[in-house]
């Protein structure tokens, strides 16, 4: 069967309670921003597609419940993350310093050959109340930890798409990589290909179709039978 993508990868967002995961996956997936979310009960799913290099890479992202009470359960999804956005409020210093566990737990349960990116969420805020938490701070906790960075603002919109690119594209990279080796393993799990059909590819020049539902259970993203994915 055919598909509008060149490659489907998975990717999880985790991070304390009320940092904004929810409202960045609304903001990549449907463009807008909402001044109440409520909670992530357990998981949520949404579905984007990013063009890298020429090819179509669809992002299944699991955005996970920061609740310390849901951790049994979205720790199931965290298996088969090529991807992980680890996020952090910077006008709440605490939601920077627990970023080293969300880390931990990322590097334990996900991939070995996970990308990580760190994403310090809510510039806006920090430019009308101050912030906690500063880019260089950020910055350096990237470095020693050999990880992406951004900082985001789910509100505006800055960086959102951003942020998920630049995983995807490493992520493509390594996969790139890994084939040229013919190796199978690692790296070479994290994507899936599709079979982009020239009509497929005319639409999504046309426009991405992207989708966001609850979830219901730990689908890996990379088999089809995800509640959304379109495999
Ligand atoms: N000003 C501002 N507020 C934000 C931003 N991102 C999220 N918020 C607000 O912060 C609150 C929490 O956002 P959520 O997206 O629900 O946070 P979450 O990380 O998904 O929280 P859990 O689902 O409990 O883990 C909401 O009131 C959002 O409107 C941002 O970039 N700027
Ligand atoms: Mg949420």
């Amino acid at each position: 069967m055919s598909t509008s993508w060149d490659y489907l990868t998975k990717f999880i967002l985790v991070g304390d309670s009320s940092v904004g995961k929810s409202s960045i996956l609304i903001r990549l997936t449907e463009q807008r921003w909402l001044a109440a979310t409520d909670p992530t009960v357990g998981v949520e799913f949404g579905s984007h597609t990013f063009e890298i290099s020429g090819e179509l890479v669809r992002a299944n992202v699991w955005d996970t419940a920061g609740s310390e009470a849901f951790r049994s359960i979205t720790q199931s999804y965290y298996r088969g993350a090529a991807g992980a956005l680890v996020v952090y409020n910077v006008t709440h210093r605490d939601s920077f310093l627990h970023a080293a566990e969300w880390l931990r737990d990322v590097r334990s349960l996900a991939e070995d050959s996970v990308t990580i990116i760190l994403v310090g969420n809510m510039v806006d805020l920090a430019e009308e109340q101050g912030r906690q938490v500063t880019t260089e701070e950020g910055e350096d906790l990237a470095k020693r930890e050999g990880l992406l960075f951004v900082e985001t603002s789910a509100k505006t919109g800055k960086n959102v798409e951003e942020a998920f690119k630049m995983a995807a594209t490493e992520i493509h990279r390594k996969f790139i990589e890994a084939r040229d080796r013919a190796d199978a393993s690692g790296a070479g799990s994290l994507m899936k290909r599709g079979g982009r059909s020239a009509a497929a590819a005319a639409a999504a020049a046309a426009g991405h179709g992207d989708v966001r539902v609850s979830g219901s259970g730990p689908h890996d993203g990379a088999d089809g039978k995800g509640c959304c994915s379109v495999m």
